[in-house]
């Protein structure tokens, strides 16, 4: 499954690791890095992503891009279907879920809760900053204590540029080292 494929509620054959976030975050440029090919859309415009997708990684497990939550522009009825459809993903595929969260910005209530639900489903989660290309360094050694306070639970913590490339072979190998513990 070079392309990718959409998740049609069947269960993948080997684990998954999900990116989840608001719209626009940065889940789709994450994931064509980590892939090594472009193989997801991306664009400016929140809401690209529709549906759920799984791509295999080299390594054999799956990682699934999932529709940004929380975003003004996409119709609320539209969020609310995406956000049922997350859950009973969560729920049956059991996945890693990866939390992405603009690293420019203050903890926001959409994320707290999202991230509430993924618990509330029994699940752990990382906490993935994204765009840090965009922080000066004293923005970014704010932001990290931020981090930490605000989500103390996570099971790892990383500030990653889909642009620059920085923090995702660190992230690539915490990733296979939690599957195959
Ligand atoms: N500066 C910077 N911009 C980025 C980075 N990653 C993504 N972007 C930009 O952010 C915008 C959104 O990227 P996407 O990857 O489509 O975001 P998404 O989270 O998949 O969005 P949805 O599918 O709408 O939920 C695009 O304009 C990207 O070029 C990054 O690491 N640094
Ligand atoms: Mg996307």
């Amino acid at each position: 499954m070079a392309k990718g494929g959409i998740y049609r509620d069947e269960i993948p054959p080997a684990p998954v690791v999900a990116l989840s976030g608001r719209s626009n975050v940065g889940k789709s440029s994450l994931l064509n890095k980590l892939i090594g090919t472009p193989v997801a859309a991306v664009s400016r415009q929140p809401g690209r992503t529709r549906g759920i997708y799984l791509y295999q990684d080299k390594a054999g497990f799956f990682w699934a891009d999932m529709p940004g939550y929380g975003y003004a522009a996409v119709p609320q009825a539209q969020r609310r279907a995406w956000m049922m459809e997350a859950r009973r993903f969560l729920e049956k595929v059991r996945p890693l879920v990866c939390v992405l969260v603009d690293s420019r910005l203050p903890p926001q209530q959409i994320d707290l809760e999202w991230i509430a639900q993924v618990k509330r489903i029994g699940l752990p989660y990382a906490l993935l900053a994204t765009k840090v290309d965009t922080l000066t360094q004293s923005q970014r050694y704010r932001q990290a204590k931020q981090l930490m306070a605000s989500y103390p639970d996570a099971v790892w913590r990383g500030f990653l540029s889909a642009r620059t490339g920085e923090g995702i072979a660190a992230f690539r190998e915490w990733v296979s080292g939690y599957l195959h513990q």
